[in-house]
């Protein structure tokens, strides 16, 4: 299909490609950067008129090239009638700011361009809404830059209007990027669940993953006998594909069509996206696809890139098979491309197809079904080490050393509350006798509650400490918990999760932490509540940054785990937590984290430099 071309102000789009080439030494990798960048404008149908390059080690903080190379771009923006600059290079809201004034036009970088080209192509409402939070993210900070000046430059990117309120833009836009990001987490949650059930029938996962173009749907259809949608517009699959197929006797696989990657992949894609590369990452086998007709060095480059992406997204190299599509279109390169890419030094099962015309298709069927018999004799290792793959890495290993059985504390929604709410800083202990202590003398109801003294419920949860406002909160919960549900919670743990919470989250002194603990003990919901302890431990492993809130927290960790270790997660992380990497005098020598800890890293490194 053609695209039509972008209009801007009723005029095709005519862009100026800019690149700060940042390797003095690079004389062609740039190159197939820059044609890369090219062709994805092209998909938009943007004319690109012309290009500006400039070399230098480092970015400059003003325009992010040098202030000569802004003249040289706007007299050709003049001269080619150019009406966007497009980087390569990701720019800062005041570098983007600084430029537009500077040049007359839209400018926006190359993740502004995948964000929009994404947005032609997604189809299914969690893409949709994956785009739109990954963009207001991306404009926000530019709004207000643009608002704190007070200039009105009335054009974000491809969408001429009127003038813009900046203050109200900037409410829409926070209102709306919350209530995006609320639908996305239900979407997820529910993803992730499906997931999780695919992995129980048992059947290995093999995903389809690749560059854009590379031909992995066509030779999902070709393998699944499916139709899903082919074309040579980049990102045609957005949200993953999944079909079953029976190889051999023994062997019946699930396949999976997954979004294509990119050269120098933004690591903010990869974040909005996360949900789609759990798909990759929880496969047992991944075909890294390939295109035999894109020249040999931008071959070689998806090669490496392609394996230390995955490697990122925490897939070994013993999972990975490499293959080689589109032999039909270059039948003599397809049959030297193992030689001249060297692909037997990676040392990882490859071989040539053609999903057009189903050359070695077969062959390629029994490669899987080898290599999938393979891996369940030989289960490799967990990939060690990347930014990625740290909560895995953690969460694995404090599973294993520290395993705590699961007892079901409590049965009843109103004990688990009340429950929770004693345990806020105490101790267990303290805890359980100040939970029995309120049972036996008043009991745990919320009538009971309700019509017991003040005084009476203090003495009984003395041991807990702060009982004064502890008796507040459990009064005021009881009266509600009345009002409201007449005086029986079950209902409200019924409803689906976020409901559940939500309501929950309405009662006074219920946090996010004490609903979820509610939630995950009495009607057993996927859910990691964090405490202090896995809030600290999730801080120093360097699993969340420094200022993670509580949902950030949760999000990454659950995303570490299935879905059937929610709970023992939390509970292992909390016994750490106590026992070695404590508040104070965390012991470090003895943890069993301690080589991938990145606070002891530091430790160390300047103890070495005293
Ligand atoms: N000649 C030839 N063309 C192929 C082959 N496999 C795929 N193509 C073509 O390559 C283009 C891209 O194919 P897709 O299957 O959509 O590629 P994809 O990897 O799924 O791309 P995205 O979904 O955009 O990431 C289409 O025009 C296909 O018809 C092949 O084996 N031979
Ligand atoms: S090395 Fe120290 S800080 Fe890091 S996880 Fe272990 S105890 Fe905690
Ligand atoms: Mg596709």
């Amino acid at each position: 299909m053609e695209r039509q071309p972008l209009l801007i102000d009723g005029q095709q789009t005519k862009a100026l490609v800019v690149m700060l080439r940042t390797n003095i030494h690079d004389q062609t990798v740039y190159r197939v950067r820059l044609d890369e960048l090219k062709s994805l404008i092209e998909s938009l149908g943007i004319e690109v008129v012309g290009e500006v390059v400039q070399t230098r080690f480092r970015p400059f903080a003003k325009y992010h090239v040098g202030k000569g190379k802004v003249d040289d771009i706007r007299r050709k923006v003049r001269r080619l009638k150019a009406n966007v600059v497009i980087f390569y290079n990701t720019l800062k809201s005041s570098q983007k700011l600084n430029l537009m004034q500077a040049v007359h036009c839209d400018v926006i970088d190359r993740y502004e361009l995948t964000l929009e080209i994404f947005d032609q192509m997604a189809s299914d409402t969690l893409s949709k809404l994956q785009i739109q939070s990954a963009r207001l993210e991306k404009q926000a900070p530019f709004y207000k830059l643009q608002s704190a000046i007070n200039y009105q430059y009335d054009r974000p990117f491809f969408r001429a209007g009127g003038e813009y309120g900046f203050h109200a833009k900037m409410r829409e836009m926070t209102r709306s990027q919350a209530k995006i990001d609320e639908e996305i987490e239900k979407l997820m949650e529910d993803k992730q669940n499906r997931i999780w059930q695919r992995k129980k029938l048992g059947f290995p996962v093999i995903c389809i993953a690749g560059f854009y173009n590379a031909g992995k749907t066509r030779l999902f259809n070709q393998i699944t006998g499916d139709d899903k949608q082919v074309s040579n517009r980049p990102f045609t699959t957005l949200s993953s594909k999944y079909q079953k197929r029976y190889i051999d006797w023994e062997t019946t696989v699930l396949f999976i069509d997954t979004i294509g990657f990119m050269l120098d992949l933004d690591p903010r894609l990869i974040e909005s996206f996360k949900l789609n590369l759990l798909d990759i990452r929880s496969s047992d086998l991944v075909i890294l696809l390939l295109d035999v007709s894109d020249p040999v060095l931008n071959l070689d480059m998806k090669l490496n890139e392609g394996i230390w992406l995955l490697r990122d997204i925490g897939v070994s190299r013993d999972r990975i098979i490499v293959v080689i599509n589109k032999a039909d279109m270059d039948k003599e390169k397809a049959e030297t491309i193992g030689e001249t890419l060297e692909l037997d030094s990676y040392k990882l099962p490859w071989i040539v197809v053609s999903a057009a015309d189903k050359t070695n298709v077969p062959e390629l069927l029994d490669l899987i079904s080898a290599r999938v018999k393979y891996i369940a004799e030989n289960p490799p290792e967990p990939v060690k080490l990347s930014p990625f793959r740290r909560a895995e890495t953690s969460v694995n290993r404090i599973l294993a050393e520290y395993p705590v059985e699961y007892v079901k504390r409590y049965h009843n929604p109103f004990h688990a509350l009340v429950g929770t709410i004693l345990s806020q800083n105490t101790t267990g202990s303290n805890r359980e006798s100040a939970f029995n202590n309120l049972d036996r003398t008043v009991g745990v109801n919320p009538y009971y509650i309700d019509e017991a003294q003040e005084s009476k419920i203090k003495e009984a949860i003395r041991s807990a400490g702060m009982y004064n406002q502890r008796t507040k909160t459990l009064k005021a919960i009881s009266r509600i918990v009345i009002e409201k549900y007449d005086g029986d919670l079950n209902p409200v743990f019924k409803l689906p999760f976020n409901e559940a919470r939500d309501r929950l989250m309405e009662l006074p002194g219920v946090g996010p932490k004490t609903a979820d603990v509610a939630l995950m003990y009495v009607a057993n919901r996927n859910v990691i509540p964090v405490d202090t302890h896995i809030k600290r431990v999730s801080k120093r492993l360097e699993i969340v940054p420094e200022k993670a809130n509580y949902e950030e927290i949760r999000s990454a960790l659950q995303d570490a785990a299935t879905p059937d270790r929610f709970t023992e997660v939390h509970l292992s992380m909390i016994k750490f937590g106590q026992e070695v990497c404590k508040a104070r005098n965390p012991n470090h020598e003895e943890c069993p984290l301690n080589d991938i800890c990145p606070l002891y890293e530091k430790l160390l490194d300047e103890q070495s430099r005293e």
